[in-house]
């Protein structure tokens, strides 16, 4: 298995009322969060298909589940996330696809940049060319 998919587990906290999961800066999420966004209703189809120059993210499947692929030019690799305090760090330099996304899917993404469009890479060979 390659170490493509870094997991990070964040601290949950279940009593007999349900699940409370705590993400904190410079804890268990290890940047400055400058920006949370989350996809919901998601439909049949596909997502991503790019990657970022600068930018990390943690990236949640905080209900149902998707599939993740994660790519950085050499190895490429697949991985359904379904649980909600388990998280997948993502650095540069990582082309991302999600897909197979359950009805119910909400996926929560904690950023460390505030959005911006020239951050990406929406072309896979220019993405495979700035890995080389
Ligand atoms: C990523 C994956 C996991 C904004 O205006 N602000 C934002 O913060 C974001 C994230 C998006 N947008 C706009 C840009 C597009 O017009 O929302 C629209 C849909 O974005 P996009 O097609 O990039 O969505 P996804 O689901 O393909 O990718 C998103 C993030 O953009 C990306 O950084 O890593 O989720």
């Amino acid at each position: 298995m390659s170490d493509l998919f870094k997991f990070i587990k964040h601290p949950e906290f279940v009593d007999d009322r349900g699940l409370l999961v705590s993400l904190e800066a410079h804890k268990s999420v290890p940047f400055d969060i400058q920006r949370v966004y989350f996809l919901t209703n998601l439909k049949d189809s596909k997502r991503g298909f790019h990657a970022h120059r600068d930018l990390t993210q943690v990236l949640l499947c905080i209900k149902g589940s998707f599939t993740l692929t994660l790519d950085n030019g050499r190895i490429r690799e697949d991985r359904t996330l379904d649980n909600p305090s388990t998280g997948v760090l993502i650095t540069n330099s990582m082309w991302r696809e999600m897909s197979n996304f359950s009805p119910d899917c909400v996926i929560l993404v904690l950023a460390s940049r505030h959005y911006d469009e020239n951050d990406y890479i929406r072309n896979y060979d220019d993405f495979l060319e700035s890995v080389k």
